[in-house]
């Protein structure tokens, strides 16, 4: 006893003293994009959970605490302590029950923070702005991603709360009423708290939300329902051997930022909440609904067995209008993806779906994707051969309606230029937007139902997932440029300065772009709400303020502490790649 207190103190001595006597830092912590392997886990080993369904009624409200739990995420991992959503502490689970409500059909929840730990479960990095209640506690606040929200619902990183009842600055209530105006699509429901939405998404606080429609409209007959009708929430973790969650708390750039890490990517992949599980599927047809809810791992997903392909029917925002025919799927963090899956082609076999995607993307560095990571999960494919009718019924051609096309003519154009700053060994620090971090006044307002062109114009080595909340958005197109003959000031993209020289190119007569505007590609096809934006390309998308079906907002979106848009990459989220934005009525404002 005595030994291991001697042992325990010297430790603390040796790797826990601040750096400032020139000893080398800690060793026994975890390192950015270094972290100690997982233990070695097998593959498959684990059926694959199915979250509880909880039904929203527009005449109850739905109570939903945030809770500290721990839960078996694979057959030989002790219990990992998580935060999870539930009804209750002893119902809460990792990913959080799905919230199924009606298209049109107001619905309301109550969000509650039951996380009594006096300081989020990984390392907060203090040198970068967050929550920080002044009482100590995990800050959280939920928002509906995807969803056409009141901005006072729509978890505002400021308007987070902790267990002990403290607030941030844009708090104004908990029990959230969700319009539920759009197309019926898969949402998720996450914690978006100041400067640790990271952590809080990592340790668990994740669920589907799906609109669903009217139950006067009958699914159509080719549409796979009930238990044929499977959510998947992928994303990477890597694991302690006591079942931990190894999360980085040692930075990119520990001399700037001691904890922050630019982008967490781990070695196990889950699905559901278990790592590499399988699912026993009959021969036919299946639904799936994916959701990227990793923080920074884009996949890029195929099936083992060359017969099968996914059909795609679907995106962030509801159905496409004609299904896609595709061998691999793309989806970054928190995109959302609708796929048929013919399991009538397999009988009798075993499926692989596996990954893919580059880390960081698109320009991979290998190391970042061991081989645990191209694995996803396995499809065991029974015999039988009775199953029913229903699944001869082919997809139509033609999913819905085609949109009426939202003319760019009149649109209001809006830049939004993205830089990753390094420190003098190209380690990232910062990433912002318009260079200007969040907590930096609003300087987007865009009109109640007015259409809008934002060019996403990446200066950095990767691409983002960008999101805007409330809308739902379409790809205009996409261009790339020349991004040294740009920062040498020697052409235009027609941007009002130039970011790196502080000249006004205006007059520059050489374009820098390098081709046409292209696209879409297949995966910006359709309703999105969330886009990736790649390296030295402009990517344009086009907003209309209003709902998806072209009508006003049923609720005022003027109010409020208003809304965000942001990169989804929740590292980058974080360390302030994310803007506030306001709506305005129909005024000069811009
Ligand atoms: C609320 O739900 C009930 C039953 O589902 C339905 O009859 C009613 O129209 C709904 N009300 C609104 C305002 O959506
Ligand atoms: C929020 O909901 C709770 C639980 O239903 C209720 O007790 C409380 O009065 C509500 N608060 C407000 C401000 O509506
Ligand atoms: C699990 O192991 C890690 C690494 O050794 C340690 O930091 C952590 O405190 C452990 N967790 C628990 C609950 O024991
Ligand atoms: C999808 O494409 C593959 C390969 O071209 C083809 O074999 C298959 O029949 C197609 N499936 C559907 C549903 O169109
Ligand atoms: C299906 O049948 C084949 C051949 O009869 C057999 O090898 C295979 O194990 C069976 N698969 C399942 C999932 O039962
Ligand atoms: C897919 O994953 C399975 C299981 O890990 C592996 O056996 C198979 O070789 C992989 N297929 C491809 C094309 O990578
Ligand atoms: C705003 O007002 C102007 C002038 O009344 C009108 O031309 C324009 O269409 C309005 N814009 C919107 C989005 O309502
Ligand atoms: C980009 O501009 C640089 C000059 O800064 C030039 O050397 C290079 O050839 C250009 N690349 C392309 C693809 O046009
Ligand atoms: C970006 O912001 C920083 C700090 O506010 C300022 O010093 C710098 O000049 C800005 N850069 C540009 C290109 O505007
Ligand atoms: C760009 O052109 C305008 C109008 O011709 C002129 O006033 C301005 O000085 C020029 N700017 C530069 C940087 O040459
Ligand atoms: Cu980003």
């Amino acid at each position: 006893m005595v030994r291991i207190v001697w042992v325990m103190s010297f430790i603390s001595t040796l790797f826990f003293l601040p750096s400032d006597a020139g000893e080398t830092p800690p060793l026994v912590q975890s390192v950015c994009q270094n972290l100690v392997p997982s233990p070695n886990l097998q593959k498959f080993v684990d059926k694959l959970p199915r979250p509880k369904n909880i039904y929203l009624s527009n005449c109850t409200q739905l109570t939903l605490g945030a809770y500290k739990i721990t839960q078996k995420l694979h057959r030989d991992l002790p219990p990992t302590p998580l935060y999870a959503f539930g009804t209750s502490a002893t119902t809460a689970t990792y990913p959080g029950p799905t919230l199924r409500a009606t298209q049109s059909s107001k619905s309301y929840v109550r969000f509650e923070n039951h996380i009594q730990d006096e300081q989020p479960m990984f390392t907060v990095d203090r040198t970068i702005q967050w929550a920080n209640p002044k009482r100590g506690g995990v800050p959280t606040v939920t928002h509906l991603h995807g969803g056409a929200t009141e901005s006072a619902s729509d978890g505002n990183p400021d308007a987070w709360y902790t267990a002990k009842g403290e607030y941030g600055p844009a708090y104004i209530t908990q029990n959230y009423t969700y319009s539920n105006v759009q197309r019926p699509t898969a949402l998720w429901y996450h914690d978006h708290a100041f400067g640790i939405t990271r952590l809080n998404i990592n340790a668990g606080l994740a669920g589907f939300y799906i609109v669903e429609s009217p139950p006067e409209e009958k699914t159509p007959a080719w549409l796979p329902t009930k238990q044929f009708e499977v959510p998947l929430v992928i994303g990477d973790k890597q694991f302690f051997p006591n079942g931990s969650i190894n999360f980085p708390s040692i930075g990119d750039s520990p001399k700037i930022h001691p904890n922050w890490c630019s982008e967490y990517y781990a070695d196990t992949i889950l699905v559901n909440g278990k790592v590499w599980p399988y699912l026993n599927v009959q021969p036919r047809k299946y639904r799936f609904r994916l959701l990227n809810a990793a923080n920074a791992r884009v996949f890029e997903l195929s099936l083992s067995d060359q017969r099968l392909s996914f059909v795609k029917i679907g995106t962030d925002g509801g159905l496409l209008e004609k299904p896609q025919n595709l061998s691999t799927v793309i989806i970054s963090p928190s995109e959302r993806l609708d796929l048929i899956i013919d399991f009538s082609l397999v009988p009798g076999c075993q499926i692989f779906m596996n990954n893919s995607g580059a880390a960081p993307y698109p320009d991979a560095e290998p190391a970042l994707s061991p081989v645990g990571t191209k694995s996803v999960m396995k499809f065991i494919v029974n015999n039988r051969t009775k199953y029913p009718l229903k699944n001869h019924i082919p997809i139509p051609s033609r999913l819905r309606k085609p949109d009426p096309i939202i003319s760019v003519k009149d649109a209001y154009w809006r830049k939004a230029h993205m830089e990753e700053f390094d420190d003098t060994q190209q380690n990232p620090i910062q990433d912002l937007l318009n260079n200007l971090t969040w907590t930096q006044p609003v300087s987007f307002y865009p009109v109640v139902g007015s259409t809008e062109v934002w060019e996403f114009i990446n200066f950095t080595p990767d691409a983002h997932p960008m999101h805007v909340h409330l809308i739902q958005f379409h790809f205009l197109n996409q261009q790339s440029f020349n991004q040294s003959l740009y920062m040498e000031g020697g052409c235009s993209l027609q941007v009002p300065f130039n970011l790196h020289t502080n000249n006004n190119n205006n007059n520059a007569t050489t374009s820098c772009f390098t081709e046409e505007p292209q696209g879409p590609l297949p995966n910006q096809i359709g309703w999105k709400d969330t886009m990736l934006a790649f390296p030295a390309s402009v990517t344009r998308i086009i907003i209309k303020f209003t709902t998806q079906d072209g009508r006003p907002f049923p609720f005022d979106p003027t109010l409020g502490p208003g809304y965000v848009w942001h990169c989804h990459i929740s590292d980058h989220e974080d360390n302030d790649m994310m803007r506030p934005y306001k709506l305005v009525h129909n005024s000069t404002k811009h």
